[in-house]
């Protein structure tokens, strides 16, 4: 051993191989500031060391790098310009000092190799990769871009377009696909991995791989002429400009790097990428998805607690073989939890068993699973008629119509039939928990399991501790739901429970802006375009089904009478009263019709507009401004009287919540980032100037006063 260090060590092996090993302390190889410490370090011996003829660079653990420290990030952007470049320049240095080592380099790569760790496999001459590799540039999903030279490396080893689509989508390849761009130079399998990079190196030392022209070559300014650069690089910056939209400026501003150091040499392009990293990381967007990284990781350790926590789940049962019933037994399924399907009559077990396989043929045309798997899959639901099997399970999920009177009858007699120790849990979106247990003799095993349509995509299971749910049967929950591959969010039992209970009054926001003459239309592009929902309030009333609407808002009006409580008709009235029900059944606010390829359209209908007259005041005209005020003030309020009421536990909770839930934009952070981004005093100012329109405009007291402490929620 020549340099040792808790991250890290140099060994000098036999024939003057030196291996520079990543083996951190941690569950990961990261590049921490003291990591980087190291390296810089490690790097003087290697400069140093006349022994030494040629390097490995190894991971002692099941992945190489998984980047720099994401935990540091929130404070490191927050340094003066000059600190943050710093930070860039200290890595850019050991980087380079790699790069022009006086001897052929190479990585042997396993497992994930992302951000920084793919920036430092870039900087040797040779990477070979066993088959457990994923290779990527993952920057642009936090709203930067790679800082420790990706832009300029990657484009100068395989290409300018390949390396702006890998560093824009900011996704993962495999192996072979790393190979076929050109980023590895060899695949083996993980038994011979480090077999292969001593390999390499050693045919590099004697002569048989050039080394230094593929040195040269990576060092090298892009071969581009102008007039190239210009057309090829104003093409991709449109289509990435299409995609990432105007509130994510990583991925553009990450092209127009690698167009700027096209020509220029390392240090040119080097300055360049640190300039852009430096902007992007003070970026709003930046803080809040490098903050939604951190709050999701705290989510996966509270799951990983649970499963210590809870029973585990080997098997599971679907009460009620609906869509929901349907798509909640093909999720248990895939994600390797045999499932128990059960219903009162064939026809409704004949859907769920639909509902499933079309899920797995869709899986099959698209190549991610094979028909083997198909067929374990389907074989791992059981349909049923009777009980006699439900009791294998160790967690139901009670699934059957959103009518409070049928649940408690199936809850009470499905306990009967099942063992003392069986957790069981409902999937209602409106029920209250406490009144569901009422019917249940043995409450602390019950609790509230609130998956979102379609179950299959939609990432967030909202877990609802009743008051007398045990501690274990939550962890129970949370396990299962984790296995399933969501992500359980736990919440204390309430009308709406936490997503519709802040959905609705955003809702009866934008009830109220029709009321006042708004444009339902207009009112649904401000908010997309605009504030950057995946829908406007209009449109996704119509997918969320009109009668679901109705039936949620009248459950929110009964729960919260002082701020919910019907003033009289409303926009979601008209709809219901007309059976105009949304995409259901083709007309809503809008109404829909399939194109000629199949895809639901929607469009404006003037009979909306004459329907709405009825509750409508005269058109108006309303800035888009007010249009986002009057539709966000309400769902903010609820969100902070949840926090208030300890409804969410964190700020961090709630945030992720309504981004799985309900796909509130991921660069604005969840509504509390929102708030600390946007500053407390001037949103209470801003809500202010709308606290005639109602209640449910009112600032809460505990917000008044944490802004006069200079509070933030982060
Ligand atoms: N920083 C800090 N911790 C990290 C981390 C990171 N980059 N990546 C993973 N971890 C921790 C994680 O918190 C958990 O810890 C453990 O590792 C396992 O993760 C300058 C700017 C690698 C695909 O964006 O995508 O480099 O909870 O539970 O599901 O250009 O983690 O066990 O204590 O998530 O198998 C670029 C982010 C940074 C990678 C593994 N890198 N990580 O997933 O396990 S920017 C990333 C992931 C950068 C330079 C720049 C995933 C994973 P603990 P896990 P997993």
């Amino acid at each position: 051993m020549i340099y040792q260090a808790e991250q890290l060590s140099v060994t000098l092996l036999e024939d003057g191989i030196a291996e520079l090993k990543y083996d951190a302390k941690g569950p990961v190889n990261k590049f921490d500031q003291a990591t980087l410490q190291a390296l810089t370090e490690a790097v003087k011996v290697l400069q140093t060391n006349s022994d030494i003829k040629g390097l490995i660079q190894t991971s002692g653990k099941g992945a190489f790098i998984v980047g720099a420290d994401i935990t540091e990030f929130l404070d490191l952007f927050k340094l003066p310009d000059a600190e943050l470049l710093g930070w860039l320049e200290q890595a850019n240095a050991v980087f380079n000092a790699i790069e022009d080592l006086p001897y052929p380099t190479i990585s042997a790569v396993n497992g994930h190799a992302l951000g920084g760790g793919c920036e430092a496999i870039l900087a040797t001459d040779f990477r070979v990769a066993d088959t457990t590799a994923r290779i990527g540039l993952p920057e642009t999903k936090l709203g930067i871009m790679p800082g420790f030279g990706g832009t300029v490396r990657l484009p100068r080893l395989i290409g300018a377009d390949n390396a702006v689509e890998w560093i824009t989508a900011g996704k993962d390849y495999k192996a072979p696909a790393a190979l076929k761009f050109g980023t590895v130079d060899a695949v083996v399998a993980p038994e011979i991995l480090r077999d292969a990079a001593l390999s390499m190196v050693k045919d590099a030392i004697a002569g048989k791989l050039d080394w230094q022209s593929r040195r040269a070559q990576k060092q090298a300014p892009l071969g581009l002429n102008k007039i190239e650069a210009t057309m090829s690089f104003s093409t991709a910056l449109g289509m990435v400009y299409a995609k990432a939209g105007k509130h994510y400026p990583a991925p553009t501003a990450a092209v127009k790097a690698v167009e700027a150091a096209a020509r220029m040499d390392r240090t040119g392009a080097l300055g360049v990428e640190a300039a852009t990293f430096i902007k992007l990381a003070k970026t709003d967007a930046a803080q809040a998805l490098v903050g939604l990284f951190l709050s999701d990781q705290a989510l996966k350790a509270g799951a990983k607690k649970a499963a210590k926590a809870g029973k585990a789940t080997n098997k599971a049962a679907v009460l009620g073989a609906g869509i929901m019933g349907g798509g909640i037994a093909y999720q248990s399924a895939v994600k390797g939890t045999p499932v128990i399907m059960k219903d009162i009559n064939d026809a409704a077990l004949d859907l769920g068993m639909a509902t499933a396989s079309g899920l797995l043929t869709t899986q099959l045309k698209r190549g991610r699973i094979d028909g083997t798997k198909l067929a374990k899959v389907i074989s791992s639901i059981t349909p049923t008629l009777s009980y006699n099997s439900v009791d294998e399970a160790d967690i139901i999920v009670e699934a059957v119509v959103e009518n409070p009177k049928i649940k408690a009858a199936v809850l009470a007699e499905l306990e009967d039939n099942v063992s003392a120790d069986t957790v069981i849990t409902s999937n209602t979106s409106t029920i209250p928990i406490n009144v569901l247990a009422k019917s249940l003799k043995r409450p602390e095993q019950f609790c509230g399991m609130h998956f979102f349509n379609p179950v299959h995509k939609m990432p967030l299971v909202e877990i609802i501790r009743g008051e007398k749910s045990s501690d274990e049967t939550i962890a129970t929950t949370v396990a299962y739901a984790a296995k399933m591959g969501k992500t359980p969010i736990v919440v204390n039992d309430c009308p709406g429970f936490f997503v519709n209970r802040v959905l609705f009054p955003y809702f009866f926001g934008f009830s109220k802006l029709i009321a006042d003459g708004a444009d339902f239309v207009a009112v649904d592009k401000v908010m997309e375009k605009q504030f950057g929902w995946p829908m406007g309030p209009a449109y996704l009333l119509d997918v969320v089904g009109i009668d679901t609407g109705h039936h949620a808002a009248a459950v929110m009006a009964d729960g919260f009478p002082e701020r919910m409580a019907k003033t009289g008709k409303d926009s979601i009235d008209v709809m219901f009263d007309a059976t105009r029900y949304g995409q259901k059944n083709g007309v809503g606010f809008y109404s829909y019709a399939k194109d000629r390829r199949g895809r639901i359209q929607k469009t404006p209908d003037a009979k909306s507009y004459e329907l709405l007259a009825e509750v409508a005041s005269e058109k108006a005209d309303f800035t888009k401004d007010e249009i986002i005020a009057r539709c966000m003030i309400p769902m903010i309020n609820e969100v902070v009287r949840c926090l208030e009421e300890g409804i969410v536990a964190t700020p961090g909770d709630a945030d992720m919540a309504l981004i799985y839930g309900i796909g509130f934009p991921p660069f604005r952070g969840g509504v509390f980032r929102y708030l600390d981004t946007m500053g407390l005093d001037k949103y209470i100012k801003l809500a202010d100037s709308f606290a005639d329109l109602g209640p449910l405009y009112q600032v809460t007291d505990g917000l008044r006063q944490r802004a006069a402490d200079g509070k933030t929620f982060y």
